[in-house]
């Protein structure tokens, strides 16, 4: 069982059990009694399974089941020390064991409210509101049912919870003290990159565009999505010019995967100010690194991205040989792009297919009709790949793959997510079945370049209630924290730097850390034994724990982020800071 669905488990088990313990409360102050008995034997049940599924992801890892440990499990340990022996002595009026039962079903509700709003790291103060919520629950129900103990204890039960409350409150509103994350700062990279060799200009506006035989509102670059692609030679000096015509909340242009200057990043309020309506931004910066990127507004990334604003960004060795073909898939106003194309190739022909996933979900990928290598991920070539013949590969948002193969004498087509997007004749194959490559095993194996870390620092992604701003809200987190409340990571240059990401939520989470390349150390505790893999974009998929590492040799302020844009959007954003 992977930790992803011992996290579901121990989920919907939590929920059976203060569902039967409040069902079973309910019931027996209605004098139901068969239905009281059946409904609290069945949640005794789902109480005791907890403690299987919460020791299982106690040994997994503490951040999985470190609030359901220090929390749930004395709550739960507490309603059944109160529900148990009472109900064995039930024999009486069954309504006597009502108020027991609905505290074992609060107690339970509560722990699950713990996990559900708050999650990692468990603190004294949410344990407090626990506790709190629980026997201000119970003090209700008892005046409510009229039941003994009746004024004094209720009274006395109040009050604790009461200053519980107020403790509680307390400890989880004190550490507010913001980190000071220096947005909107001034950073001065000092590196000259000389006179442009490749000029480009990006106007975004508002327009309609043709996407799946239909008029699309979209926003564009130069009118079309995707927007131009930008191509240059390595050593070549690329100027873009950015204006902006009508997008009311502003464009920047974020060269996704290219470890740009961080004065040219493309993030409003950390490296520039967003470009708004009637403004303009130049861009320069040298192309050292051959490959398959992309670029994209960072201003309202969410909307901004999925209307459009963004384009591919290849960076080539020397001038081509053979067919260099890129396919940058997207999802426009529900139309999946780009339009399915045929050309044929002559046999003999070598090929590049650069898959660029520009959406914000995961993209499954497969070949048909020849035996192909994966040469590159993200911009860095891999050493030594291997010929994959019916393999399909899993490409996370923002994420790119370079295929290529020798053009065989038979058609061979490209299938994203079943659909045929890309094909040099007619090709009918049945890809669903098929493997999916793990990266972490493909390829030849070579040293990693680091024995020891100058900063380790470990995130875990969650979900949870967000109370810092003006409107409450359900945020993706980070360490317990929404963006901008995250602390910064503060590294020095040089630092050899370890990430350890780790997600209890039940959603997947694409990594993205702008400005460097993050090497790939293992995945849940088995280390890669393939090519070194240094990505940009990586699905940290619910209950995963990664390791990667990185040199901090690019100095200034970067965003750290999930690519899923509506997370980061929802506070899952925080940033790496050089000292
Ligand atoms: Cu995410």
């Amino acid at each position: 069982m992977t930790t992803g669905s011992l996290l579901a488990a121990d989920l919907v088990i939590a929920v059976l059990a203060a569902g039967g313990w409040l069902g079973g409360g309910a019931a027996s102050a209605a004098r139901r009694r068969p239905l009281a008995l059946a409904l609290a034997a069945f949640a005794l049940l789902a109480t005791l399974a907890r403690a299987v599924t919460i020791t299982a992801l106690a040994r997994t890892g503490w951040w999985f089941a470190a609030e359901k440990v220090l929390i749930a499990a004395p709550l739960s340990l507490a309603a059944v020390a109160v529900a148990g022996p009472r109900l064995l002595r039930a024999a009486g009026d069954i309504r006597s064991v009502a108020v027991p039962l609905l505290f074992a079903g609060y107690a339970q509700s509560s722990a699950l409210l713990v996990t559900l709003l708050h999650g990692y790291p468990a603190s004294a103060g949410v344990g407090l509101l626990a506790v709190a919520g629980v026997l201000a629950a119970t003090a209700v129900s008892w005046l409510a049912l009229g039941a003994r103990p009746s004024r004094t204890v209720s009274r006395a039960a109040l009050g604790v919870a009461v200053a519980a409350l107020v403790t509680g409150t307390g400890l989880v509103v004190a550490p507010a003290a913001a980190p000071g994350v220096p947005h909107d700062h001034e950073y001065l990279d000092g590196r000259t990159v000389g006179e442009p060799t490749r000029r480009f200009t990006l106007t975004a506006a508002t327009a309609t565009v043709r996407a799946g035989g239909r008029d699309v509102a979209a926003w564009a670059f130069n009118a079309q999505v995707p927007g131009p692609e930008l191509t240059a030679t390595i050593g070549d000096v690329i100027e873009v010019t950015l204006r902006n015509r009508d997008i009311a909340k502003g464009v920047t242009l974020h060269w996704h995967g290219y470890d740009v200057p961080n004065s040219q990043d493309g993030v409003p309020g950390v490296t520039q100010a967003a470009v708004r309506p009637g403004q303009e931004f130049v861009y320069r910066f040298r192309a050292d690194q051959v490959g398959t990127y992309w670029y994209h507004t960072h201003s309202v990334s969410d909307v901004g991205v999925r209307m459009g604003l963004y384009g591919v960004l290849v960076v080539r060795p020397t001038p081509v040989t053979g067919v260099d073909v890129t396919v940058p898939v997207h999802t426009l106003a529900g139309v999946a792009l780009p339009e399915p194309r045929t050309e044929p190739v002559e046999a003999g022909v070598p090929v590049r297919l650069r898959l660029i996933n520009t959406d914000s979900t995961t993209h499954r990928y497969a070949l048909a009709g020849t035996p192909f290598r994966v040469s590159a991920i993200d911009g860095s070539d891999l050493h030594g790949p291997t010929p994959l013949v019916d393999t399909a590969v899993l490409i996370p948002a923002g994420g790119r793959y370079d295929l290529v193969f020798t053009a065989p004498a038979t058609p061979v087509a490209l299938f994203v997510d079943g659909r045929a997007v890309y094909s040099t004749g007619p090709v009918s194959a049945a890809t669903s079945a098929w493997p999916v490559l793990d990266p972490l095993t493909y390829g030849g194996a070579s040293a990693v370049p680091w024995s020891r870390f100058d900063r380790e620092f470990t995130l875990v992604l969650d979900r949870g209630l967000d109370l810092r701003g003006l409107l409450p809200r359900y945020a993706h987190t980070v360490n317990g924290a929404a963006d901008p409340d995250i602390p910064p990571q503060v590294v020095r240059l040089g630092d050899a730097v370890k990430f350890t990401i780790v997600n209890r939520s039940q959603i997947v989470h694409p990594w993205h850390l702008h400005g460097h390349h993050v090497l790939v150390l293992s995945r849940n505790d088995r280390r890669a034994t393939g090519s070194p893999l240094w990505w940009d974009s990586f699905d940290v998929r619910p209950g995963d724990v990664w390791e990667v590492a990185f040199r901090a040799d690019n100095p200034g302020m970067w965003a750290n982020h999930c690519h899923n844009l509506a997370h980061a959007e929802a506070g899952m954003t925080l940033h790496l800071m050089y000292s």
